[in-house]
């Protein structure tokens, strides 16, 4: 799906900014009720989660439906214009109104949709938009939430009669299988998009290098009459190469690559005209392949120095902002990082453009967390997931498939494959042909395996890449790095032996930012560098570790519990980016790790 662009064909109109709100009280179950809506609704921002923007414990607890409505005015210029309105996220379901009409439904709170305005709403009129959105996770969601069992880091898991009597009694709530908050809501941008009637649809692009040379291969799909053609436009605003025709290969003379900060990340642009449209779509020419223990970048072993991050700030919740996402861009570099994983969903498509003006590569993880119902279940027979995550898998992989940056696909962190090792492989195994036949790139897939009896799993050899979060000496042999570094050596030596590369997509220990000790003990910054310096230097021993992801860029916000105290604390930075000890620790590492050829 293209990002909205304004061009000389195209326009957009912003519809961020204040919405009127309202949460349900259970009673309206999504359907519109405009008295319930016009006595309750309060103001609220887009983009934004609705969880932190008031205060009252409501917004933070509410388990079910809620309400987002605001004017549509079109203008009456735009009435040549093919019309669509663009959500880019909605957490995590949604129905959209028109005047009251059912437009649109749309599950899975992380990906964009479009609904296509013709015969719905024109220029020159007024309409209202109403936006019922759900934020309930079960089984059947993704992430996933327990409709029955116990919350993941929850407190109450008590075999106590008058423990176990209230759970059924209190009233429903989400139950999240997975540890960051439920934030819910409109957290992504709302846009008016205006382009020619007779349009571009979409545009694949497949750069290659073959004996120096560089190339892309593109397909444009359009609606309507006409001819396509595509320039290719350097950085300096020269087009340097051109083709006709809706499909085809293109040489790119003198072509710049592209590659990782602080090497050059090299963008052109393809400059796609059709009938009365165009579109420009940034593109880097690189390669991306996977040999032996090597992960290859135009041919190169790269190293993946960076982390696991998470959309998430201070009131905004889960809600975009630009700022942040700048930010981070500069700390990564700060840090001598070069890569990151969106753990644990796809984020705003803002972050995958900045990732590829600056040259920071990704690990694009679909929302698949948490699919497991512990060692009574098996999920992947009981649960109906299949197809709403092959759903995520192929929309995630049209939104960015262009991207320079995005280098593997993850199709989820922390599944089950311990007790139901067989149905993991299955459904794991298959899952991975399915998002290998989707991408036109053809790059790396994996999924991001949880701590386990790793003898037992059959489904994470079976990736292009082993991908483990491991918390040795944090959540088993707590405190104690000398046993957590010789156990974690008995895993490396299993893994060594399956032949593929590893990378250590989490490993990290809670940190209260200004706990300081001599002693290195749990929760101090002193302990948080001495966890990673013992298992790095763990890591620097095998050549097949080629990457490197402490958990987690940033402290989060989670649901309460008895192991949370304001959140998961293994941020590197603080919630407010400002840096533990350990930032400055993995600072001083890092920028020591050349990008490529490192223990090579
Ligand atoms: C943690 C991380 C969590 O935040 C992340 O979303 C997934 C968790 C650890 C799994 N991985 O708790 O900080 C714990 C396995 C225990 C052996």
């Amino acid at each position: 799906m293209l990002y909205p662009e304004v061009n000389a064909s195209r326009s957009v109109i912003s519809l961020d900014g204040l919405w009127r709100f309202c949460l349900d009280d259970g009673s309206n179950e999504g359907t519109i009720n405009n008295d319930f809506i016009k006595a309750n609704a309060e103001l609220i921002a887009v983009p934004a989660s609705y969880n932190d923007q008031k205060d009252d414990l409501r917004y933070r607890e509410h388990y079910g439906w809620a309400y987002y409505e605001r004017e549509l005015m079109i203008p009456a210029n735009l009435s040549d214009c093919r019309l669509v309105l663009r959500f880019d996220a909605v957490t995590h379901a949604c129905k959209v109104f028109i005047d009251g009409a059912l437009v649109k439904e749309h599950k899975g709170g992380f990906l964009p949709f479009e609904i296509d305005l013709d015969g719905i709403a024109g220029a020159g009129e007024r309409h209202l938009i109403q936006v019922a959105v759900d934020n309930r996770v079960s089984h059947s969601t993704l992430p996933v939430g327990n409709e029955e069992g116990t919350a993941f880091f929850g407190s109450d898991n008590a075999d106590v009669p008058s423990v176990e009597a209230a759970k059924v009694w209190r009233k429903k709530r989400n139950l999240p299988n997975f540890d960051f908050f439920n934030y819910a809501g409109l957290n992504r941008s709302v846009r008016l998009c205006a382009m020619p009637r007779e349009y571009i649809e979409d545009i694949t692009l497949v750069p290659s290098i073959e004996d120096g040379e560089g190339y892309v291969s593109y397909s444009v799909s359009t609606v309507g009459e006409g001819a396509v053609t595509v320039d290719i436009i350097d950085r300096e605003g020269c087009a340097v190469a051109s083709a006709q025709g809706a499909s085809g290969r293109i040489r790119i003379p003198g072509c710049h690559f592209w590659n990782p900060w602080p090497d050059d990340p090299y963008l052109y642009t393809a400059h796609v005209s059709f009938a009365s449209d165009c579109y420009d779509e940034r593109f880097g020419v690189r390669t991306v392949a996977v040999k032996g223990h090597d992960f290859l970048i135009n041919g190169k072993p790269f190293f993946f120095k960076g982390f696991g991050k998470h959309e998430d700030s201070a009131i905004h919740g889960r809600g975009f902002d630009l700022a942040y996402a700048v930010k981070d861009m500069s700390l990564i570099h700060w840090l001598g990082a070069n890569s990151f994983r969106t753990s644990h969903y796809p984020y705003a498509e803002e972050i995958y453009r900045l990732a590829d003006e600056e040259g920071v590569v990704i690990i694009d993880e679909t929302p698949a967390v948490g699919i497991g119902a512990g060692d009574k279940v098996d999920p992947y027979k009981t649960f109906d997931i299949r197809e709403h995550h092959e759903d995520v898998i192929r929309d995630l992989v049209a939104r960015d498939k262009n991207h320079p940056s995005v280098v593997m696909w993850s199709m989820g962190n922390e599944p089950d494959t311990e007790h139901f090792p067989e149905s993991a492989r299955d459904y794991w195994g298959s899952l991975y042909e399915f998002t290998h036949s989707l991408d036109p790139q053809d790059r790396p897939v994996t999924f991001v395996c949880c701590q386990n009896n790793y003898e037992k799993d059959l489904a994470t050899r079976e990736m292009d890449v082993v991908c483990i979060n491991r918390y040795y000496g944090w959540y088993n042999l707590s405190g104690d790095m000398d046993a957590a570094c010789h156990a974690l050596n008995i895993e490396l030596d299993f893994w060594q032996e399956v032949g593929k590369p590893l990378i250590m997509t989490e490993y990290g220990a809670d940190t209260l930012p200004g706990f300081h000790l001599t002693t290195p003990e749990m929760f101090s910054e002193e302990f948080q560098v001495m966890y990673y310096d013992r298992i790095n230097k763990e890591f620097d021993k095998r050549d097949f570790v080629i990457g490197e992801h402490p958990w987690n860029f940033a402290d989060f916000n989670t649901i309460q519990g008895v192991y949370r105290a304001d959140g998961n604390r293994k941020g590197l930075l603080t919630r407010d980016r400002r840096p533990k000890l350990a930032a400055h620790y993995f600072r001083e590492r890092w920028n020591k790790i050349a990008n490529f050829g490192y223990k090579r």
